[in-house]
C-alpha cells in the first residue's frame, strides 16, 4: 500500500467511525442517566380480605404490628389512640385525647407508641403495651404522618417535606423533599416504612406513592381509586388514609376517615 491508499484508507475510517464511536459514547451516556432517573412504577391492588372498621374513626394513623392494629383518630374531641381487633374491628383499648388535641399520625417506636397532632405542636409518647402517657415533646411544624425506620422517627407535615427526628429526644436531624419527575410531591399524609421504602398517602387523592427515604424520589405510585366504592354506606366518608405494613406476607392494610372498612391488599404492578 503506498502512503496516499494509506492515507485515504484512514480518512475513510476517520469519517465513518468518528460519528460511530461519538454515537455510542450517547447511548452508554444517556444509559448511565437512564440509571439514576428510573421509571415511576405503577401499581394497581387485588383485596386480600375486608374488615370492618368503626365509623366514628376520623384515621390519621395505622400500624399492624405481631397481630394487632393500632389505630390513631382525629377531630378536636374525637382523638384517641386505640388498639383494635383486626377480624372484629372491636376496640380492645382506647386513650382518648384531651378536646384541644386534634390527634394525627402513630407509630410504633420500639416498646413506645408516637402520637402528633396537627397544630398544637405537640407530641404523645405512650408505652404500647398499656397505652399509658410516659412523655411529651414539642416540633416546630404540623404533625400529619410519622413511621419509624428503625434508626429516625420519620414525620410529614402535609407539604412534600418528610423530617427525619432522633427518636431519643425527638430533635430533628435532616429532612428530605418528596418529588417526581413532574417536580414536588405534596400532601403528605399519613405514612408507612417497609422494606427500604416508605408508603405515603397523598392527602385528598386516591393515590399512596412508594418513595426512596434516602433520595426523595417517588419509585411508585398505587391507584386505590374506586377501592372503597362497591362497600360505601350511606353514612358520610372522608379520604383515603391510613396504611399499616403485614410483615408477615406483605400485604398492605389501607383504609380512609370514617370508611366503614379495612382492605388488606397485594399490589398488582400495571403498566
Ligand atoms: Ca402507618
Amino acid at each position: 500500500m503506498n502512503h496516499r491508499l494509506k492515507f485515504s484508507a484512514n480518512r475513510i475510517l476517520s469519517i465513518f467511525l468518528k460519528p460511530f464511536f461519538i454515537f455510542l459514547l450517547t447511548v452508554i451516556f444517556s444509559s448511565c442517566l437512564n440509571l439514576d432517573t428510573p421509571k415511576q412504577k405503577n401499581y394497581s391492588y387485588k383485596i386480600v380480605n375486608i374488615y370492618p372498621h368503626a365509623r366514628d374513626a376520623f384515621t390519621q394513623g395505622l400500624v399492624f404490628e405481631d397481630g394487632i392494629l393500632y389505630e390513631g383518630t382525629g377531630l378536636n374531641g374525637r382523638s384517641s389512640l386505640r388498639k383494635v381487633d383486626l377480624k372484629s374491628g372491636n376496640v380492645l383499648n382506647i386513650h382518648k385525647l384531651p378536646d384541644e388535641f386534634f390527634g394525627e399520625g402513630i407509630t410504633v417506636c420500639e416498646d413506645k407508641i408516637i402520637q402528633l397532632t396537627w397544630r398544637s405542636n405537640t407530641g404523645f409518647v405512650y408505652d404500647k403495651y398499656g397505652f399509658n402517657l410516659i412523655g411529651k415533646f414539642s416540633y416546630p411544624f404540623e404533625g400529619w404522618g410519622i413511621t419509624y425506620d428503625g434508626r429516625h422517627l420519620i414525620a410529614s407535615d402535609g407539604t412534600d417535606v418528610l423530617h427525619f427526628l432522633n427518636p431519643d429526644n425527638f430533635k430533628e436531624e435532616y429532612a428530605i423533599k418528596v418529588y417526581n419527575n413532574d417536580g414536588p410531591v405534596s400532601g403528605l399524609n399519613e405514612l408507612e416504612y417497609a422494606q427500604g421504602k416508605i408508603y405515603a398517602n397523598i392527602w385528598r387523592t386516591g393515590y399512596i406513592v412508594e418513595l426512596s427515604p434516602k433520595t426523595g424520589r417517588v419509585t411508585g405510585r398505587i391507584d386505590l381509586s374506586g377501592l372503597l366504592a362497591p362497600y360505601k354506606a350511606d353514612k358520610p366518608v372522608d379520604v383515603l388514609n391510613g396504611i399499616a405494613y403485614n410483615n408477615e406476607n406483605g400485604h398492605l392494610f389501607v383504609t380512609g376517615k370514617l370508611w366503614p372498612k379495612i382492605f388488606e391488599i397485594e399490589l398488582v404492578r400495571t403498566k
